[in-house]
């Protein structure tokens, strides 16, 4: 199954549809995993091996502008041009040639994004939701957010995660075809909880988690524990939400976190994400937590930190951490 075969599945006759407005504009949150995506059992169209679960940074994310353009495709990010030549563009254009009709169009496309790129904190989740949402405006597809999700899962498996805020559940689905691997919101709030972001280093990863993930799945050891957590670590999260029962939704999501890295320490070549900033940051945590501040961490494919907290705890936590950018998940 090829990624256009799934495109067509899902806009059938609409794939041929002119743009019904002149631009497409939409926003896209990033999000972070309590439970994680790690492993993928479909290369080509992002079909994970498991479930995965995360919550949406609210305001933090990209916006995706698109317009058609006469000769040539034009990629800017942040209002700069970008080469096409460059890793970025090759990789929009690839996920661009998706959608592209007959006749050969090509896309205007600025992306704004208030994250960092590359920081281990998801930006191709925003940056393809975004896109595959700028682009359901522009055609006037009105496709449906599980059909949005499997588009966006195309461009980047955590993308299909990005078309919600709040809490988000990925289904792995079984499907060769992927049609039943997308994501849903949980529809729960949870206005206490607060996410901090302890960013120690902002520069690209020396190896992507696209990479990363690979390496773990053909040469872990402990890969083959990993379903098992997360099966686990799903039924946990769901119940922590439901009540509102944050010790054990913290718990979980930094075991998880944990878990993940460890059968990426155990593969070879060794993926180590750490920097001693980031053990530095954990035994903190793990001290102020015998000091009993309810603080937790969760950790993705780089050396930054999530710490997970709620709101009554604010002050305590910017007095230990001073740097933190805290992000406010949900209106109240
Ligand atoms: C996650 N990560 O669940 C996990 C945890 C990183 C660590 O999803 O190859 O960029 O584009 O499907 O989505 C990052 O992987 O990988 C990721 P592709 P993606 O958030």
């Amino acid at each position: 199954m090829k990624k256009s075969d799934v495109v067509k599945l899902i806009l059938k006759e609409k794939h041929y549809q002119a743009p019904l407005n002149s631009v497409g504009k939409s926003f896209a949150p990033t999000n972070i995993a309590l439970c994680k995506y790690w492993g993928k059992r479909n290369q080509e169209i992002n079909l994970p091996v498991t479930s995965s679960l995360s919550i949406s940074l609210g305001d933090k994310g990209a916006t995706a502008e698109i317009k058609l353009n006469s000769f040539q495709d034009e990629i800017k990010l942040n209002g700069s041009d970008v080469a096409l030549d460059s890793s970025f563009s090759q990789r929009l254009i690839n996920y661009l040639n998706l959608f592209r009709q007959p006749d050969q169009i090509f896309f205007s496309i600025n992306i704004v994004s208030n994250i960092p790129i590359a920081a281990g904190l998801a930006s191709s989740a925003c940056g393809f939701a975004s896109i595959i949402l700028a682009l359901n405006a522009l055609f006037g597809w009105q496709l449906l957010d599980s059909e949005l999700s499997i588009l966006a899962r195309l461009g980047s498996g955590s993308a299909s995660r990005s078309i919600w805020q709040g809490f988000v559940e990925w289904h792995a689905g079984s499907l060769e075809d992927g049609m039943d691997s997308y994501a849903q919101s949980l529809s729960a709030k949870w206005p206490e909880l607060c996410i901090g972001l302890l960013i120690f280093n902002n520069s690209e990863k020396s190896i992507s988690s696209r990479e990363a993930m690979q390496r773990t799945v053909a040469t872990s050891p402990l890969y083959s524990a990993w379903p098992d957590k997360v099966a686990a670590d799903m039924i946990k999260l769901k119940d922590a939400i439901s009540t509102h029962d944050f010790k054990l939704l913290g718990e979980t999501a930094e075991s998880n976190a944990m878990t993940m890295h460890a059968t990426m320490l155990s593969a070879w070549p060794a993926v180590c994400y750490y920097m001693p900033e980031t053990i530095m940051a954990m035994q903190k945590i793990w001290k102020l937590r015998t000091q009993d501040l309810e603080i937790y961490f969760t950790q993705d494919a780089g050396p930054n930190l999530k710490l997970l907290f709620l709101k009554k705890d604010i002050t305590s936590v910017l007095n230990e951490f001073n740097k933190l950018e805290i992000i406010r998940l949900f209106d109240v």
